[in-house]
């Protein structure tokens, strides 16, 4: 998969795309990432990328002409490729999202600045603009590199284990059950019975309901959505009674 990145400030990536899982993609040839500093693609004599607002006010707006030349010079006229715009303004990016955008062998993250973007790339170049969360940034560069790295890590030949992904936090409309690891007591604190007791039955039941009590507490919201068999109902049906009580 490949991912074009349209940013005034492409320093910001090296570290963070140069680490860890993502760092093992790109080496294994399963991801390419192209950083294009926007600031190359402008034409005046200041290679100016910003101007001031028609209307007036504050601040400065991103010019439409180096974005549009920035894309139009990476597309070379290949069509099909989504071009996103990081933006807060945009729709909100899940793991559900991060799984459409990974079924394409191609991306295109322009990286809005300062106050926001000339309309016309909106409605003219983008085809999609996509906001991380409900919090203002300085700059779409982060929430590039939040992209990146949630669909990096959900191609195929990416993680150790392939399966590992279908577990995760969200993966499944749940939050994750609890983890451990030896020693088996440590300062005085157990690790649960059931999780050394070698029932693998009771081991998945377990984790199942934890999984299930963690997001009733915390995310109640992720419940609706969720994909729940009649004994999660239940499970669920005694935590709200246990609650009553
Ligand atoms: Cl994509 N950009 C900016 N500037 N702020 C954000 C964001 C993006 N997502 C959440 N906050």
């Amino acid at each position: 998969m490949r991912f074009d990145v349209v940013t005034l400030f492409p320093g910001m990536f090296t570290g963070p795309l140069e680490e860890s899982i993502i760092k093992r993609a790109r080496e294994r040839g399963i991801v390419s990432i192209y950083l294009h500093n926007l600031r190359d693609y402008a034409t005046d004599r200041h290679r100016t990328t910003d101007d001031t607002p028609y209307g007036g006010g504050g601040g400065m707006v991103m010019k439409p002409e180096p974005i549009f030349a920035a894309v139009e010079s990476i597309l070379g006229g290949e069509e099909g490729v989504p071009v996103i715009l990081l933006t807060p303004q945009g729709r909100l990016f899940t793991q559900e999202v991060a799984m459409e955008l990974a079924r394409h062998p191609r991306l295109v993250l322009i990286c809005g600045r300062y106050e926001g973007v000339d309309e016309r790339v909106r409605e003219h170049l983008v085809t999609d603009e996509i906001s991380i969360g409900d919090y203002v940034l300085s700059g779409g560069e982060l929430a590039a590199m939040v992209i990146i790295d949630a669909v990096t890590r959900l191609l195929p030949g990416v993680l150790g284990d392939p399966g590992a992904v279908f577990e995760d936090s969200h993966a499944r409309g749940l939050l994750e059950y609890p983890h451990y690891t030896r020693p088996a007591v440590f300062r005085g604190w157990e690790v649960p019975e059931v999780l050394r007791s070698g029932d693998h039955a009771a081991i998945a039941r377990w984790r199942r309901e934890q999984a299930l009590r963690r997001t009733w507490e915390r995310r109640p919201d992720l419940l609706e959505k969720a994909q729940l068999t009649p004994e999660d109902r239940e499970f669920l049906a005694r935590l709200r009674e246990e609650k009553k009580r």
